[in-house]
């Protein structure tokens, strides 16, 4: 992508209204523009973000067993007046009235709709068990929207649903959703802490949320240090299920159960939350199957969601510096960026073209060519958090040499022409 035909209006200055760093940092650096209170419009930058992220959640669900469909937004409130929520969620869900009086809604989640569904096609335990999820856009009209895209009142969230036979079968469902949402944080370069939760207006017996450790995070965790040692080849999710951890206002110093030296404090912001709760939807929207004795029983439910659109704050929150985010590479907009500080001088244009000309085809570039001072085009790139950036100036050239950076470290060092194909290719593939 030429940046001159991109569009990706950065700001300098820190806009009034973004109270956190991640907000500042995808205002300024083009990723989204707010519609109205806690509705964002998605730029180009941002979108990118949105979408590698998505995919990789998407891939996790899927190498988990879990199938992938699409559910409208808008709902009939009739299936949410059968299961007993049309009254309960309050003010939180937007009702709209179509032309003909019917009254519908812009879904805040799925257990309805998805048992509808899944009761309109599957009538015998031999289908047993199922796990369906979709990538959707939610709307909660929230009392406070608020952090940007942490806390919108339209947002995007993966949510899936899980139906088993019996209690014990959907326990291993949900421990299998357990073991893919930490494989999912951890492959987006964040560190879960997993905590027994709340059930609130999902209702049920068994929840957990996921927090991720940033900083800036809203919540105060205290948990054993042990939970943030996880092997990614091999998770235990009993063993992580059965480490102490707690928000705030549930941790009673007096009453934890593990030594001073070995609990954590640290703040963390809830990207995930999983729900085991029984038959209570199923019970309700006729959700049965036929067991192998030639008895109608309910299926038995878990649901399970990831905020897409809040991980891209949370992981800004997690990962940035003074100049701006600092995208790990599998999550990154563009992977390289090719910086042309002197797009007048013919020898420059030809080295930045070749390198485009090569890359492109093989990895997402950014090719700054945009008619610009040298110090925007450096501080943008570093606001936008390139991992990678191959910056070339005239006198470099001449000596068939370009500064490589790396925006992790900060650190750069001039290499030889020749040899940046090679390294970046390298560091890329690892
Ligand atoms: N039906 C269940 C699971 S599918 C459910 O709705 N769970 S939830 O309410 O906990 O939401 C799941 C995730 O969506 C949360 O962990 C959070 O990451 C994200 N989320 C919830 N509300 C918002 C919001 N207002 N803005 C951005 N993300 C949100």
């Amino acid at each position: 992508m030429k940046f001159s035909n991109f569009f990706s209006p950065t700001l300098k200055n820190v806009p009034a209204e973004a109270e956190i760093i991640s907000h500042q940092l995808m205002i300024r650096s083009g990723m989204i523009k707010q519609s109205s209170a806690g509705i964002y419009s998605w730029l180009p930058l941002g979108l990118r973000v949105l979408k590698n992220i998505e995919n990789i959640v998407r891939d996790e669900q899927n190498k988990a067993g879990a199938v992938e469909l699409l559910m409208p937004t808008i709902q009939s409130a009739d299936l949410w007046i059968k299961s007993g929520r049309y009254n309960e969620y309050g003010k939180e869900m937007l009702r709209i009235k179509d032309r003909s009086g019917r009254e519908i809604l812009y879904g805040p989640t799925n257990e309805e709709l998805i048992t509808d569904i899944f009761q309109s096609y599957v009538n015998s335990y031999k289908d047993l068990p199922k796990n369906l999820y979709h990538i959707q856009w939610k709307f909660r009209d929230e009392v406070r929207p608020r952090f940007g895209v942490m806390r919108g009142r339209e947002f995007l969230m993966k949510d899936n649903y899980s139906f088993d036979l019996s209690e014990q079968d959907a326990i291993i469902s949900y421990n299998k959703m357990f073991e893919a949402y930490i494989k999912t944080f951890l492959r987006l370069g964040l560190i879960p802490i997993s905590l027994r939760a709340e059930t609130g207006p999902i209702g049920g017996s068994l929840s957990h949320e996921f927090q991720i450790l940033a900083k800036t995070g809203e919540s105060t965790l205290y948990y054993d240090k042990d939970l943030e040692q996880i092997d990614p080849t091999n998770i235990d999710t009993k063993k992580l299920q059965s480490y102490y951890a707690a928000v705030d206002d549930l941790h009673d110093q007096s009453k934890c159960p593990i030594e001073k030296n070995q609990l954590k404090i640290a703040k963390g912001i809830e990207v995930g939350h999983i729900f085991y709760f029984g038959t209570k939807y199923s019970e309700k929207l006729g959700a049965f199957v036929q067991n192998n004795k030639g008895e109608n029983v309910p299926v038995h439910m878990g649901s399970y969601g990831i905020g897409i659109s809040r991980l891209v704050g949370a992981i800004i929150e997690a990962s940035h510096d003074d100049k701006g985010i600092i995208w790990p590479l599998n999550i990154a907009p563009f992977k390289i960026s090719i910086i042309n500080l002197m797009i007048d001088d013919e020898n420059c244009k030809k080295v930045a073209d070749n390198f485009y000309n090569q890359l492109s085809s093989k990895f997402d570039i950014l090719y700054d060519d945009r008619d610009c001072s040298i110090g925007k085009k450096l501080s943008d790139n570093d606001l936008i958090g390139i991992p990678y950036q191959i910056i070339i100036g005239k006198r470099d050239v001449k000596d068939n040499l370009v500064e490589f950076k790396v925006r992790q470290t900060n650190e750069s060092k001039k290499i030889s022409i020749d040899e940046v194909i090679n390294i970046v290719s390298k560091k890329i593939n690892l």
